[in-house]
């Protein structure tokens, strides 16, 4: 017999850009007692479900999540008490129930999923397993190759940069510990080529350094530099970008790049990627296109789908209903998996089943604003995800999730080496 909730209860914290966002403690009739922190992004996709804030401005700038939080403790907790804890699926079902709408407008996905991780975290505890064990059994198995992010623009720097993300992908590195040192040496050196160019090693919201350049491009070459420089070559250590182009939409097939303030049609966004393809050592290309532009979608997965990943975020919002127009359309072939923007665990796993089912590639990833918890790095391992985007390899935030998988690596393969 597997242990019974016995207690649910939320509470307000900080995430790690100062606003507040939910925690959720769970206790078992076991005694075992657990916590969740939900995360929270800046440049978030149209068709997420709904993150609730309370909207009062004298409270946090109108960010209070004190609404979800009533929401837990007095409509979802009294349903949860007595209910066994291994029960992930019928609980998830549960909290969708008594949200009852398409997109968790009515509880708040934050309140869900605060819920949804802290049951799951509660029922290792109760069989003294870590998370992912847990989560995967024995078939999880895999690190995750990190995708770090050492330069920042978009929606999380003040700079002049337009593309959000700018990361290093170290697929060329023996095993998990090996490509955090590789982020780790890079990102130093990154930093010492910055500051010999009289440029800002101030960090944005993810911990990459986010300083004024000539270009975007410029951007990519002062990488390309620091992995070399470092010792590496752009063989062993590629880049991969996020260019968050939803929020540059300004028409239908029209685009703003604020930054720069250019204007660019969907057809000379889809040419500037491929030339951006071409010339540099890119693997992976994430929103190059809005989420609604599924024609131009179409169009670059036709010409760019053998040479690198095409990873939708604000296109699929980890939804399976949106994952499945991508099939149909021939969108993309990796998704990017958020929990948050679908609000439980189950169907976070159902999306990744489903993608792997057609060949899609999954990357697990955090939110621009995030938190101590770790939850995501069990995930990707639990789920064999394959990867793993969490920031730079700084900031604590980000580099508890490194630290949780370097220790993860540990446990499942001692000193050995593990080719991924
Ligand atoms: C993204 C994310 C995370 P945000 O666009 O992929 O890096 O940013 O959480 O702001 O949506
Ligand atoms: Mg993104």
């Amino acid at each position: 017999m597997s242990a019974k909730i016995c207690c649910v209860k939320a509470y307000e914290v900080l995430d790690s850009r100062a606003n507040p966002t939910v925690a959720v403690k769970v206790v078992l009739s076991d005694g075992s007692e657990v916590f969740s922190i939900v995360p929270s992004g800046a440049s978030t996709g149209t068709f997420e479900a709904v993150e609730l804030r309370d909207g009062n401005k004298k409270r946090y700038g109108g960010k209070g999540v004190l609404q979800a939080v009533k929401n837990i403790n007095d409509i979802i907790a009294p349903r949860l008490i007595e209910q066994g804890c291994i029960d992930q699926f019928l609980v998830d079902d549960l909290l969708i129930k008594l949200d009852g709408t398409e997109n968790k407008a009515k509880l708040g996905a934050n309140a869900l999923l605060g819920v949804s991780l802290s049951v799951c975290r509660a029922a290792a505890e109760h069989y003294k397993m870590p998370l992912y064990r847990y989560v995967g059994g024995i078939s999880s198995y895999r690190m995750p190759v990190p995708m770090m992010n050492i330069l920042n623009g978009g929606a999380h720097a003040s700079n002049n940069i337009d593309i959000q993300e700018f990361m290093i992908y170290p697929l060329g590195a023996p095993s998990f510990k090996e490509a955090v040192r590789a982020g780790s040496e890079i990102y130093h050196t990154l930093a010492d080529i910055l500051k010999a160019d009289g440029k800002s090693t101030a960090v944005g919201d993810e911990g990459g350094f986010a300083p004024e350049l000539s270009s975007d491009e410029a951007a990519i070459e002062y990488i390309i530099n620091a992995i070399e420089k470092a010792g590496y070559s752009t063989n062993e250590v590629k880049i991969c970008l996020d260019a968050a182009a939803s929020e540059w939409q300004s028409g239908e097939g029209e685009y703003f790049l604020p930054k720069r303030a250019k204007k660019m049609t969907s057809k000379q966004l889809v040419d500037y990627w491929c030339a951006l393809v071409k010339k540099y050592p890119i693997f992976s290309l994430e929103d190059p296109l809005a989420e609604e532009d599924w024609i131009s979608w179409e169009g670059i997965t036709d010409k760019l789908n053998n040479d690198v990943q095409l990873v939708g975020d604000d296109l699929f919002v980890t939804n399976k209903n949106r994952l499945k127009e991508g099939f149909t359309k021939k969108s993309a072939n990796a998704i990017l998996i958020k929990p948050n923007q679908i609000g439980t665990l189950s169907e976070t796993i159902q999306v990744i089943v489903m993608a792997k089912q057609n060949g899609y590639k999954t990357v697990m990833s955090h939110r621009s604003g995030e938190s101590e918890d770790t939850t995501i790095a069990d995930l990707a391992v639990a789920l064999n995800c394959g990867q793993i985007k969490t920031g730079a390899p700084a900031r604590s935030e980000r580099v508890a999730k490194y630290n949780r998988l370097i220790s993860i690596e540990n446990e499942l393969y001692g000193s050995q080496f593990n080719k991924f």
